[in-house]
């Protein structure tokens, strides 16, 4: 099977289990796992953050950052297609007891005009916007890079209001790979970030809040109350530690997969592909093609592709994924789809 469901499904590569094998460790909650250590304080060095958390998920980690910058009855302003509105169960509102003041855009990007729009200072009747999220690189809008004055510009206008700013930047290392800015240079601004070592640096599991010490500290709790308390964890960290210093150079390689799959949908009759930047290409199949007959179409030829919604489908690249892979994926789309055409013309 081929599967661009996700960069998710990435198992680990032959060094990282070698480094799982041979991983020293000790009771994280105690703070004695030398390996999970090691991997928070390399995670801080490299996003230029006092300190690091490791956590077991990406939404464990939004919903720690979002806690830790908030209180109970604010609100929390995204982009009207942020994962943490649509894909995160409304962790947000359970756990941190704060609403979703979300606000439209055209390509996933928020910009500080239209923050401004829904930003709240409080009083008598309204809520108080507790923090600013941000998705880089944003996934339902495909992958979308966010330009580097936008994300300081929010942040400096943010902070002159007192509001803090997160980033979900899950794929922040394709960030970095597209843009050629150091992940570092990016963050630079933003309050907490949390990056995916599942995802696209294929890691089996596990994530990274960074920040102010202090917040860390506090993180390491909320961590702890949410049954994140993994004890001997050096064994993912390590593989953490392979995913962080190896992947983001191989990271090039999905991109380039991702524009040849782009390339070839765009061949496609009645097929629309949305700007491509990184690992993620989300595109509208032909009118009145159902996703749904489209996925199944592509599982009986190989392959793994999700659909979004009703609308459109996505294709994600990532290591585990060959060029001749996507090749053959592309392959088996163009039969599926004038399989479904052919049978929708005669029913
Ligand atoms: N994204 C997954 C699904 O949940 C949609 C995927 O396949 O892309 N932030 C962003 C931007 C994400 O894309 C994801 C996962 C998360 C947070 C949550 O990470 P996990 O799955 O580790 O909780």
């Amino acid at each position: 099977m081929i599967d661009l469901r996700s960069d998710t499904v990435t198992k680990p590569t032959p060094a990282m289990r070698r480094a799982m094998f041979e991983a020293e460790v000790g009771d994280d909650v105690y703070g004695e796992d030398p390996t999970a250590n090691r991997l928070e304080e390399r995670a801080a060095e490299v996003v230029g953050k006092e300190a690091a958390l490791f956590v077991p998920t990406g939404t464990m980690g939004n919903t720690i950052a979002i806690k830790l910058l908030t209180e109970h009855g604010q609100e929390v302003v995204c982009d009207s297609r942020a994962h943490l509105l649509d894909w995160e169960l409304a962790m947000l509102a359970w756990f941190s007891g704060c609403l979703i003041r979300s606000a439209e855009t055209s390509d996933g990007i928020l910009t500080w005009d239209i923050v401004r729009t829904v930003l709240k200072t409080g009083g008598p009747h309204s809520a108080r916007t507790g923090a600013i999220e941000i998705e880089n690189t944003h996934n339902m809008a495909g992958g979308r890079v966010y330009p580097q004055e936008a994300i300081d510009d929010i942040c400096d206008r943010a902070h002159e209001a007192g509001v803090p700013v997160h980033m979900d930047g899950a794929r922040i290392f394709n960030a970095a790979a597209a843009s050629g800015k150091p992940v570092s240079e990016i963050v630079a601004k933003v309050d907490t970030v949390m990056f995916c070592l599942s995802k696209a640096l294929g890691a089996p599991a596990g994530s990274i809040v960074a920040g102010p010490a202090k917040l860390i500290e506090k993180g390491r709790l909320l961590r702890k109350r949410l049954g994140g308390g993994m004890r001997q964890v050096g064994v993912l960290a390590a593989a953490g530690l392979v995913a962080l210093e190896e992947s983001p150079k191989c990271l090039h390689v999905d991109h380039a997969n991702a524009r040849f799959i782009a390339e070839r949908l765009g061949r496609m009759d009645g097929v629309r592909v949305r700007p491509v930047e990184t690992n993620l290409v989300v595109f509208d199949l032909p009118e009145g093609c159902a996703p749904r007959a489209v996925v199944a179409g592509l599982k009986e030829r190989g392959v793994l592709m999700n659909s979004v919604n009703d609308q459109f489908m996505r294709a994600v690249t990532h290591y585990d994924v060959t060029r001749e892979d996507c090749a053959h994926a592309m392959d088996a789309l163009e039969e599926t789809l004038r399989a479904v055409d052919a049978h929708q013309k005669t029913a």
